[in-house]
C-alpha cells in the first residue's frame, strides 16, 4: 500500500481523484501503476499491464490499490471485471469509492470469489483526495480556482485595463488546464466586460483539443454578438449561489470545473469553501488602485484567512513561468 499511495501522488487531479495500485507477486516483486487523471487509464489496469511485461503470474498475485475498484463504464471500463478476466484473485484496497456511479466493485469481484480487504491504511487514502471525495458527497463538480494577479493582488488597473498582466508563458501554461476541465465558469460581469471566448488554445490561437463547456453565471444578459453569446454550447447559470451552480454543472455532466473570475465570482466561490485547488499566476508588476482580484470573501480577522498549502501531491510545480511565479495549491 505504500507503493500504491506514492504512486497515486503522481496523477492530475480534477474529475477524478489521485488512484494508485501496486501488483504484490507470490515472490515478492511489486509493479505500480497510476492514474494520470480523467480521461486515462485506470491505476489498476496501468499496474496489471505493467506487470505483465514483468513476467508476473498474476493469478497468484495481489493487487493493491488506494480506492476501491470502480465496476462501472465511464471514460474506461470497469476494472472489477478487468481484474477477474485478468485473473487476479485477491485484492486490498484503502477506502470505498464515494462515487455512487462507481462503487460496488468489492461486492462485485467478491460474489466472483475473489478474496478482497478493505479499509487499508485508509486514512492516508481518505487525506489523498479529501476535497475530491468531499465533492463525491456534495454531489458537485472538482473545482480549480484560477487568479492571475499583479504583485499587489490586482486583476486590472485603475481604468479597467488587464490585457495582460501575465506573461506569454503563463498563459500557455493556464490554457494546458483548460484543456483537462470540463467547464471554464465566468461571471456575467466578466463575460460583459472581457468577451471572452472560454476555449483552450495553443500559443499560436488554435483550439487544444477537447474544448471545455463555456459557462457564464448571474443575472445579467450576454451581449448579443460576444462570444458567449454566439457559442451554442454556452451555459447561462441564472443564480448567485455557486452551490446551486455546482450542482447544475453537476446534473449537466462536469466533473471538473475551472473557475476564471471575476473578482466576486472567486470571493464567492472562496467564501462557500467549495474550492478544491487554487492556481494563482503573479506577475512582478504593481497597479496600485486597480481592481482587486477577490471581492466578497468576508475575511474579518486574521483567524479567519482562507489557508493553503502546496500540494505534495500531483506534478512538480513549475514555479516560474517567464518573469512570473506560479502556486498550485490546496486548502
Ligand atoms: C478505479 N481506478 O484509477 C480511478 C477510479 O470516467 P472514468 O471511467 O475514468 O471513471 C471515473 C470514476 O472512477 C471516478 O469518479 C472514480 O469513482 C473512479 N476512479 N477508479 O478503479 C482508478 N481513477
Ligand atoms: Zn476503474
Amino acid at each position: 500500500m505504500s507503493a500504491a499511495l506514492e504512486a497515486a501522488a503522481r496523477g492530475e487531479r480534477g474529475a477524478n481523484p489521485l488512484v494508485g495500485a501496486a501488483v504484490l507477486a507470490a515472490d515478492g516483486t511489486v509493479v505500480t501503476g497510476w492514474h494520470r487523471g480523467a480521461g486515462t487509464s485506470h491505476a489498476e489496469v496501468d499496474a496489471v499491464q505493467r506487470a505483465r511485461t514483468a513476467g508476473i503470474d498474476l493469478s497468484t498475485a495481489t493487487m493493491v490499490v488506494t480506492l476501491e475498484p470502480c465496476n462501472h463504464t465511464g471514460r474506461s471500463g470497469p476494472c472489477s471485471q478487468f481484474l477477474l478476466d485478468a485473473g487476479i484473485r485477491r485484492v486490498v484496497h484503502a477506502i470505498d469509492d464515494p462515487n455512487p456511479r462507481a462503487s460496488g466493485g468489492a461486492a462485485h469481484l467478491r460474489a466472483h470469489g475473489v478474496e478482497v480487504v478493505s479499509g487499508v491504511r485508509a486514512e492516508e487514502a481518505e487525506r489523498l483526495n479529501a476535497r475530491w471525495i468531499a465533492a463525491q458527497r456534495a454531489a458537485r463538480p472538482y473545482v480549480t480556482l484560477k487568479l492571475a494577479q499583479s504583485l499587489d493582488g490586482r486583476i486590472a488597473a485603475a481604468d479597467g485595463t488587464s490585457r495582460w498582466i501575465t506573461s506569454a508563458e503563463s498563459r500557455a501554461h493556464a490554457h494546458t488546464l483548460r484543456a483537462r476541465v470540463d467547464a471554464i465558469l465566468v461571471g456575467t460581469g466578466t463575460a460583459l466586460a472581457d468577451d471572452p471566448r472560454l476555449t483552450a488554445r495553443t500559443p499560436d490561437g488554435r483550439p487544444a483539443g477537447a474544448q471545455p463547456r463555456p459557462v457564464v453565471m448571474g443575472f445579467r444578459e450576454l451581449a448579443a454578438g460576444s462570444h458567449l453569446a454566439r457559442d451554442p454550447r454556452t451555459l447561462h447559470l441564472r443564480t448567485r449561489d455557486p452551490l446551486t451552480a455546482l450542482r447544475a454543472l453537476a446534473a449537466a455532466g462536469v466533473g471538473h470545473v475551472l473557475v476564471e473570475g471575476g473578482a466576486h465570482i472567486a470571493g464567492a466561490f472562496l467564501a462557500a469553501g467549495l474550492v478544491d485547488e487554487l492556481h494563482l499566476y503573479t506577475a512582478p508588476i504593481l497597479l496600485g488602485d486597480g481592481l482587486p482580484a477577490l471581492a466578497g470573501l468576508d475575511v474579518g480577522t486574521l483567524a479567519e484567512a482562507h489557508r493553503f498549502v502546496t500540494d505534495p501531491a500531483g506534478p512538480a510545480v513549475p514555479a516560474r513561468l517567464g518573469p512570473d511565479t506560479f502556486h498550485r495549491l490546496v486548502p
